[in-house]
């Protein structure tokens, strides 16, 4: 059974990763404590004599670290990382997940990084590289055979920003052949809060490009509230969101943690790999759902449009107690969204989600789409004029450069972006992709629904 090690980088990243974990634990039967229980008794990991292989059959390997046990404990494979001390303590506080964490996994620093992604990447976030990488390596050293990173982060914070750039940079260096998959939160139209927010979004989306990420999850908080509301939650709050986002990292690493697989690649080329999710709860799955009910604003999680757009790969993943013949039923219907249908993949999970008790949401049967589309298109062009609108005028440039940033590489990233505009732009056109961005080798794309 392969491993993943996870990734939570500044407030967003640590607050899904605090709900995530919780989830995990309650999939793994793993309690805040770091022991197994199973129905609720701290039966087998609770004695020394465990053998290894015990762990294995429980499918608790890829998530928790044996080699690490203390007291018989197990540890999450994970990093928690803030450039300020307030989110990383209240993980280390929660009594719901601190036995489980490390105390050398919980990375703080005294001041955040001040919605600056320099400041994330060069100067208050940098001091933490040479740690972090040793961090990486022993975490990596303590796998058997790693299935890649997982990281969960906004687009929009100093740290979330500047720090994830640099994670993603030592993940590149070191581990180029392992999967690197982000759920990245990006700046919504209507919510945003630093003015320099075009910025930090661009930089941080030309490393991810530029390190080779396998996989980068658009997420946009305005659209994901519309999910949660369309739970009956008419105010939700970060936590409702982050739960939506949890039960979809829940889902893509189902392969990993119970099938023997591996995560999905979710794109057949090196670059074009930014994936746009819907999440359709199902209250009877025998109710007639139709392929297009996926894409409502009451699925969508990202603020991109799904309808119109041409995909390069799209997976639905069936989670409950679904019948192959409604995946089937949906490659049917799929032109209606011009989707090339060599590329349309689905898995299907008889595994139940589970919810927390604290969640105000209530989880069953849900349908999840990873599409990864031409629908980019339009939010990178509206970024592209945000940036520029600032960056004509030279806009708060000297906070960038004053943190160790050089100018060109406003420039650069700006390149990243326009390339990467005018390669999804093919991809609408239906022209062909220049060969050298395959990815090699092509094969697999999609982790084999192996799931039942
Ligand atoms: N979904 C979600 N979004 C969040 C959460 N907390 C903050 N955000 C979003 O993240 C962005 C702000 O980034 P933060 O994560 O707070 O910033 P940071 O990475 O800590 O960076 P600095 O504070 O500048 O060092 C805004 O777009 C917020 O809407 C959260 O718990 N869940
Ligand atoms: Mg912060």
């Amino acid at each position: 059974m392969s491993e993943l090690i996870f990734f939570h980088v500044g407030q967003c990243g640590n607050q899904i990763g605090s709900r995530l974990w919780k989830l995990f634990g309650k999939e793994h039967h793993v309690n805040g404590e770091g022991y197994y229980q199973q129905d609720n008794t701290n039966q087998l990991l609770n004695n020394n004599t465990t053998p290894p292989s015990s762990l294995c059959s429980l499918n608790l390997t890829s998530l928790y670290d044996e080699s690490m046990r203390e007291e018989n404990k197990l540890h999450a494979r994970c990093l928690f990382i803030d450039t300020d001390e307030c989110t990383v303590e209240q993980v280390k506080k929660d009594p719901s997940l601190s036995g489980l964490l490390k105390e050398e996994n919980l990375i703080k620093g005294k001041e955040d990084s001040a919605s600056n992604f320099a400041r994330g990447k060069f100067t208050i976030g940098g001091a933490f590289k040479g740690y972090i990488k040793e961090r990486v390596r022993k975490m990596i050293e303590a796998c058997d055979s790693p299935d890649g990173f997982v990281m969960t982060h906004s687009m929009e914070g100093g740290t979330g920003s500047g720090t994830s750039s640099f994670i993603v940079e030592i993940l590149e260096d070191d581990y180029p052949e392992l999967n690197k998959t982000s759920f990245s939160v990006f700046p919504s139209e209507n919510f945003q809060t630093e003015v320099v927010e075009p910025y930090n979004t661009a930089l941080t989306l030309a490393d991810l490009k530029r390190n080779n990420m396998t996989n980068i999850f658009n997420l946009d908080n305005e659209s994901l509230y519309n999910v949660c509301r369309s739970y009956g939650n008419p105010s939700p709050n970060y936590r409702d969101v982050n739960d939506v986002i949890s039960q979809t990292i829940s889902t893509f690493t189902l392969p990993t943690r119970f099938h023997n697989s591996t995560c999905p690649i979710l794109s057949p080329y090196k670059n074009l790999n930014i994936i746009a999710s819907t999440f359709k709860k199902v209250d009877n799955v025998s109710s007639e759902i139709n392929f297009t009910d996926l894409f409502t604003n009451d699925c969508k999680m990202s603020a991109t449009d799904h309808f119109g757009s041409k995909s390069i790969l799209m997976d639905i993943a069936l989670r409950g107690n679904f019948s192959p013949d409604l995946a089937f039923k949906f490659l049917e219907q799929s032109d209606e969204l011009k989707t090339p249908t060599d590329n349309f993949h689905h898995q299907i999970f008889s595994k139940k989600s589970e919810n927390l008790s604290d969640s105000s949401l209530s989880f069953s049967d849900y349908i999840q789409v990873y599409n990864n589309s031409s629908s980019i298109v339009d939010p990178l062009t509206k970024l592209r004029t945000r940036f520029l609108e600032l960056f004509y005028k030279r806009s708060f440039v000297f906070w960038f450069v004053g943190e160790g940033m050089e100018e060109g590489e406003f420039h650069e990233a700006m390149d990243e972006v326009d390339q990467l505009m005018e390669d999804y732009s093919c991809v609408k056109n239906g022209q062909p992709i220049p060969p050298a961005k395959l990815r090699t080798p092509l094969t697999p794309l999609v982790t084999p629904p192996s799931a039942r």
